[in-house]
Order: structure tokens, then C-alpha cells, then sequence
């Protein structure tokens, strides 16, 4: 089962590189910035850095709408900076890999500037134009859109183009062999500089039947459904495998996997040849009501997909991204008592798991959620739009501020917490985000210097797994499915294995051990001094341990 791929081996750290560190006081994060903490990266021991998109653009979503694929946002700083940071990453033993964007472009990208200029453009078919003589195009349902209407009108040409997220990215024709070409030509120019692979954004989508038919009424509530895995995914991604992936030693991961378990396996079943791990969704729709979420469903949903792909193909495990608020304030418990507990629990959890872990920056730190309450204090378009559509539509204006408090995704964009000097220590400037004000006591500086902190429980974390393939390759076993409180599992490869005790709750929890369970050594535990007896155990408040047995 021991395979040696490195991008199953290591552990991935996420960076936001416009929230991160800012080194020439604009108040946004930069390559220079990143530069200046590689020692820092290095100390994680984390292996591979996934670096949000640095590529020139208007920043409509944040570098997710690109304006030119080869150059680097000037915000971030240049391409020299560029190749020292790789060089740095790469001298410390860390690879990097890069978003791909290409779903979409920024409409203020050359090509679509051209596309849209006339109908007979070379560049008309880079994108998806609904000519208006023809009527209004077939609803379609946009991610960012005010309207929520995913084809804007542009009176240039009077026609309609296709945007799945806001009108500043519009969605590129990948059913034309040009477009295409064009993005193998773009990976090329990165592979050769020596980057290590590719995150796929939303490329689940980029295959559409051009002849757009209707969907069913509330088809954009199963969007996946109807969007995902379009009718020449697969062939795309052969053509693309075969004409660059294979020829270098990289990693991909897809974004998004379909939805269901053969959509996923289909995407990275190894004699497939087409990318290498999937980074699905399901974890990240639990837990989305204000009201908590059931530790049954977190245990099914982990399980379920553990034991799908089991030998046919590898997923990502994560808790936090981008996307999403805070891992500890949205999976564990962000309250002055049980944030470090809670933090390291589930940090013990993602390092415990078969898949390759993926792991936020600021979430070594424990970093909460930011407690905006103003409309005005949001930045992210997502955010923004859906609060003039609330508005529009006459929704329960309290009852969105409160959701957007708890799941915006500016939760998880706030400035790294570096110290508890001005801005966290992470500009001299105003800051382009809010920083949260608890970084005087949750930062870097505080946390290095404690042995018990969420940083250095990371770090240990991080070796216990390089230590024990058994917790990359094992087997995967849950133990009391039906415990509403305790996440328990073992991980067996051949002799070795190893029992994962989580206590997700806020009270103690008692497990009585089978006679087959000995306990051998205690190999991690997030408390102090909590005494163990065997055969009973009495987990205290989110307590994390994980043992070698027989
Ligand atoms: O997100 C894509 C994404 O989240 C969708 O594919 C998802 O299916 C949809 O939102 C339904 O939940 C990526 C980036 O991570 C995000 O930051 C960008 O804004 C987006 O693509 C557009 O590029």
C-alpha cells in the first residue's frame, strides 16, 4: 500500500497570500512578505504550500479573476520575487503549488476584451456568447451575481456572455481547442519554472453542453448536480494529462468532485490518467446552520468517503480554506475555555486521517472568526452581492447579517496574527481587512514561546505523522459509530496501529475499551495531566489522544 508519492506524504499548507504578510506597507499581503517567513513555513514542517492565485488582476474576487496568466499582481510584487520565493521554498525542501483558474478569466482579460468586441472576433468562441435575437438565454444560476443570473447582457455586440461567478469573470469555451491549448500553454510556462502542481479551481465546471438546455425548476439548489462533470470533462482532462501533467512530477487536485463517489473516482482513479486527489465539498456543507451540527453526520460523511475511495483514488482532508469561516469557530468551540482544546483537536483530527492533509494558515494558531457586524466591514463580493440581494428580495436582513457573521468568508481573510504589535505585526499600513482583535493574545510571537501552545502542537502533530506512514497508508476503522460525543478510529498497516480518540464536546466522556484494544503508548495527547486508566478512559473537554495499540 506504501506507494512513496510525495503528495500523499505530505502535509499542505494553505497561504491567502493577500492576507499573510505585507511587506511594503500597502497594507496588503505580498510575495515579499511570504518571503520573509520562509523560515517560518519551514519550521511548521509542513512539505507542500498551496499559494492562492498571485496572477495579475482587477481583484474582483480576489485574484480568483485573472487578466494576464503569466504575469504577477502588482499588489504582490514582481516576477523576480516570484522565482526567489520558489527558490526559498524549494532550498527548504518545500514545494509550491498554484491555483489554476480557468473556468474563467477576468473580463478584463485580453482575450475576452477581443471576444466581446465583434461577433466575427478571432476570440469570439473563448467564451460563451447567447446572441439576443435569439431571445433570453436559459436561466442559469451565478455563485456571486446580484441577480443571481449567471449571463449578462453587453450591448457591444448585443449578446449575452456566461458567468458562473461574478460578470467580472466570464466563463471560458472549453469546448474550443484553442482555449485549451491556451491553458496547456499557461501550466507549461509555470511547470518550467519549476513550480510542483496545480489546484484546479472549480474545474469540475469548465465542460458545458453548449446548446444550454433548461434545468428543472431549483436546480441551483443541487448546483453540482447540473454543473459538475459536464459532458466532455474527462476528455479534456486526458488531452490535458497527455499533453502536460504527465511529462512533469507534479501534483493536482480538483477542486470540487462531482457528485457522487463515481464522479470522484472517475476524476483520479490512478489508470484513469487524469489529475491526482479530490477536494470535495461534503465535509464543508455540515455544520453551515447557526445552531451547530451533529458529530454523527461530520463521523458519516469522513467515513463514507474513506471508505469509497479506499483503493481507487486519494482525497484531500481539510477543515478550513478560503471559503469557509474559521476551522475552531465553525468544527470546534472559539470560547475563551475550550478554543486552544478545541483547535487542537480537530488539528488532530486532519493529521490523522488517510488523504492528504490540508491546513490553513492561522488555524496553528487557533485564529477565530472575526465578529463583523456591519455590512460596510465585509470586502468579499460573495458577501456584498448576496447582501444587495437580501435587500432586494425583502429577506430577513438580521437573520443574513447573522449568517454572514458566523459563515462570510472574509472570516477565514483576516491579516496572519504575527504579535501583538500594530496590525498584528502584519503590515505598517491599513491593513486591506480588519485584523481580529484578539491577535494580542492569539499570535505568533505569544505561541512560540509556549511549549502547550495550538502552534507547537501543530508542529508535533506534524512529526508524529511523518513518523508513522501507518497515519498516511492505514487501514481506517471507525470505532462507536454511534457516539453522539467521541470521533474514535483506528489506522492499521501491517503490524502497526493506532487508536485516534476525539472528544468533540464540552463535557467529559467516558469509553469503555474492548478486551482486543491494549493500549501500548501514549503517542499525542492535546491536555495536560489527564490521568488514563485502561480499558476505562474518561476523555476530558475536547480532548485529543492518540495511542499505539495491539
Ligand atoms: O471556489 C469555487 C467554488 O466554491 C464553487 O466551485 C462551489 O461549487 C460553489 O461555490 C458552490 O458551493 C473557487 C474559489 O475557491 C473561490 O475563492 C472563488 O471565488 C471561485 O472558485 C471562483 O473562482
Amino acid at each position: 500500500k506504501i506507494d512513496g508519492q510525495w503528495w500523499k506524504e505530505g502535509v499542505v499548507y494553505q497561504i491567502y497570500p493577500r492576507s499573510f504578510k505585507d511587506s511594503d506597507g500597502d497594507g496588503i499581503g505580498d510575495l515579499g512578505g511570504i518571503i520573509e517567513k520562509l523560515d517560518y513555513l519551514q519550521s511548521l514542517g509542513i512539505d507542500i504550500v498551496w499559494l492562492n492565485p498571485i496572477y495579475s488582476s482587477p481583484n474582483d474576487d480576489n485574484g480568483y479573476d485573472i487578466s494576464d496568466y503569466r504575469a504577477i499582481m502588482d499588489e504582490f510584487g514582481t516576477m523576480e520575487e516570484f522565482d526567489t520565493l520558489l527558490k526559498g521554498m524549494h532550498e527548504r525542501g518545500i514545494k509550491l503549488v498554484m491555483d489554476l483558474v480557468v473556468n474563467h478569466s477576468s473580463d478584463e482579460h485580453t482575450w475576452f476584451q477581443e471576444s466581446k468586441s465583434s461577433r466575427d472576433n478571432p476570440y469570439r468562441d473563448y467564451y460563451h456568447w447567447w446572441e439576443a435575437e435569439k431571445g433570453k438565454p436559459t436561466p442559469r444560476y451565478s455563485f456571486f451575481d446580484v441577480n443571481n443570473d449567471a449571463w449578462k447582457y453587453d450591448s457591444t455586440t448585443n449578446a449575452y456572455y456566461l458567468h458562473y461567478f461574478s460578470r467580472k469573470q466570464p466563463d471560458l469555451n472549453w469546448e474550443n481547442p484553442k482555449v485549451r491549448q491556451e491553458v496547456y500553454d499557461i501550466m507549461k510556462y509555470w511547470l518550467d519554472k519549476g513550480i510542483d502542481g496545480f489546484r484546479m479551481d472549480a474545474f469540475q465546471y469548465v465542460s458545458k453542453d453548449t446548446t444550454f438546455p433548461a434545468f428543472p425548476e431549483g436546480y441551483e439548489k443541487n448546483i453540482i448536480e447540473y454543473y459538475g462533470m459536464g459532458p466532455h470533462l474527462h476528455d479534456y482532462l486526458r488531452e490535458m494529462n497527455r499533453e502536460v501533467i504527465s511529462k512533469y512530477d507534479i501534483m493536482t487536485v480538483a477542486e470540487g468532485a462531482g457528485s457522487t463517489f463515481e464522479d470522484a473516482i472517475s476524476l483520479v482513479a490512478p489508470e484513469r490518467k487524469e489529475l491526482d486527489m479530490v477536494y470535495h465539498f461534503e465535509g464543508m456543507d455540515i455544520g453551515n446552520d447557526l445552531d451547530g451540527y451533529d458529530l454523527l453526520d461530520f463521523k458519516d460523511v469522513y467515513t463514507r468517503w474513506d471508505s469509497a475511495m479506499e483503493d481507487k483514488g486519494w482525497v484531500s482532508i481539510f477543515l478550513a480554506n478560503h471559503d469557509v469561516p474559521r476551522m475552531v469557530s465553525k468544527f470546534g468551540n472559539d470560547s475563551p475555555e475550550f478554543r486552544a482544546a478545541s483547535s487542537k483537536m480537530l488539528t488532530t483530527f486532519i493529521l490523522s486521517m488517510r488523504g492528504t492533509p490540508y491546513y490553513y494558515y492561522g488555524d496553528e494558531l487557533g485564529m477565530t472568526n472575526i465578529d463583523f457586524d456591519q455590512i460596510s466591514d465585509y470586502k468579499d463580493i460573495a458577501a456584498l452581492n448576496g447582501y444587495q440581494n437580501a435587500l432586494k428580495e425583502g429577506k430577513d436582513l438580521s437573520r443574513y447579517m447573522k449568517k454572514l457573521n458566523f459563515l462570510s468568508r472574509d472570516n477565514a481573510r483576516t491579516p496572519m496574527q504575527w504579535n501583538a504589535s500594530k496590525n498584528a505585526g502584519f503590515s505598517n499600513g491599513e491593513p486591506w481587512i480588519a485584523v481580529n482583535p484578539n491577535y494580542k493574545s492569539i499570535n505568533v510571537e505569544n505561541q512560540e514561546n509556549d511549549p502547550q501552545s495550538c502552534l507547537n502542537y501543530f508542529r508535533k502533530m506534524v512529526q508524529l505523522r511523518k513518523d508513522h506512514p501507518v497515519l498516511v497508508y492505514g487501514d481506517y476503522q471507525l470505532l462507536w459509530p454511534k457516539n453522539k460525543k467521541v470521533y474514535a478510529y483506528t489506522r492499521t498497516l501491517d503490524q502497526e496501529k493506532l487508536l485516534v480518540l476525539l472528544n468533540f464536546s464540552t463535557t467529559p466522556s467516558q469509553l469503555q475499551l474492548p478486551k482486543s484494544i491494549v493500549l501500548k503508548k501514549e503517542l499525542i495527547n492535546n491536555l495536560e495531566n489527564k490521568n488514563l486508566h485502561q480499558s476505562k478512559l474518561t476523555l476530558a473537554p475536547y480532548q485529543a489522544l492518540i495511542f499505539s495499540i495491539q
